[in-house]
């Protein structure tokens, strides 16, 4: 994870951790559901815990651009095309907007770009998994989005105002997102016998990967108890996977499609979906980079970094121009 030392607050001044008066009253407006804003006085690692989460965050939506952008040139139609398109670029943005709401904590874009390009930064497991077929595309919408969905609507009340800020249009995009993955393998699935098999060979291998990544098991997760007290995290990851499953077998069912897990079964008395054991350690083996396709996405993201050098060039040249002419 990101963990690049902060030695000062977005305003600059010294951070004055062990000030009992101060914590309390920060303790007091988060009891209170107020939001913190970025000048406001806050825990050294509640700044932290921010920044490691919003940054991964953001080098999560950036990676996840790359998988898809991989289906642009070879989608079936112009209209999942410019449908495939305009959701690429949702996802940049969302990067864009997190990356500024975690500067607002007194780290710098640089210091993440470098963190991610130098592999000290997580990002989500997902994205480290191949995209084979068309019916690909479609299960990254319906379930990639879908989870994402899942995790970042409480988010939308997290506690640190400029991330929840941001998480309101993600939402909104990530939803249309879901929409479209799921509408995408509705056509599949009502198509040729080839394009069904598409469509369940494509669940068949994003179902665990998609519930991984929620994170890991409450009991094994070291940042959630404290999040949830900061009311950083307002759910814990085990109960977000839960929503994620029972919303979505009734949709695979809808599909005609099965979700590959031979435990799955709806539990009368939790009133929930029981499921099977996830493979955590293919989680942790992922977490560590060893993904089966993450050297290929870390070393496309460091040549996109490079082949966009002239575009970050120019709009610097452009902006001294324009500082120069205001300053005649
Ligand atoms: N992948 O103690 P916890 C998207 C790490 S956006 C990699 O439970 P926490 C949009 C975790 O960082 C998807 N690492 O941690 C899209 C921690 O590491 P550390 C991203 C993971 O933070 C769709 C350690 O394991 N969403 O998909 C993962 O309380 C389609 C222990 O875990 C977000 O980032 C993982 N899956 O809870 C784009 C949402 N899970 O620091 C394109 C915001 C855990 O101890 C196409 N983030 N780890 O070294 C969160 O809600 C939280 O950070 C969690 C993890 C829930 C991800």
């Amino acid at each position: 994870m990101y963990t690049t030392e902060l030695d000062k607050s977005p305003a600059g001044q010294p951070v004055t951790i062990e000030d009992p008066e101060l914590l309390a009253k920060f303790e007091a407006r988060v009891a209170a559901d107020d939001f913190i804003e970025p000048k406001d006085w806050m825990p050294e690692a509640y700044r932290r815990t921010l920044v490691r989460q919003i940054s991964q965050h953001a080098h999560s939506e950036i990676v996840g651009m790359l998988p898809e952008g991989n289906w642009l040139t070879r989608a079936p139609s112009l209209k999942r095309k410019a449908i495939l398109l305009a959701k690429i670029q949702d996802e940049g943005g969302h990067g864009l907007y997190l990356y500024c709401a975690a500067e607002t904590l007194g780290t710098s874009r640089e210091e993440m770009i470098d963190a991610l390009h130098s592999g000290k930064a997580k990002y989500s497991t997902i994205f480290n998994y191949p995209t084979l077929n068309w019916a690909d595309i479609g299960a990254i919408g319906w379930l990639v989005d879908g989870a994402a969905i899942m995790n970042q609507v409480p988010l939308q009340r997290t506690s640190y105002g400029p991330y929840a800020r941001a998480m309101v249009r993600i939402c909104k995009e990530e939803s249309f997102h879901q929409r479209q993955g799921y509408d995408l393998l509705l056509e599949m699935v009502n198509g040729t016998p080839e394009q069904k098999a598409m469509a369940q060979d494509a669940l068949n291998r994003w179902w665990w990967p998609a519930l991984m990544m929620f994170g890991p098991p409450d009991e094994n997760s070291p940042n959630t108890a404290q999040s949830l007290r900061w009311r950083i995290k307002r759910e814990t990851n085990d109960e977000l996977r839960q929503k994620f499953v029972d919303a979505t077998v009734p949709q695979a069912d809808l599909l005609g499609l099965s979700v590959p897990d031979p435990d799955l079964k709806w539990n009368e008395e939790r009133g929930h979906y029981d499921f099977g054991e996830i493979d955590w350690a293919e989680f942790y083996a992922v977490v560590k980079g060893q993904g089966p396709v993450a050297q290929e996405r870390m070393s496309e993201r460091r040549a996109a970094w490079d082949d966009g050098a002239w575009v970050r060039d120019a709009a610097d040249a452009h902006a001294a121009k324009h500082a120069a002419r205001a300053a005649a």
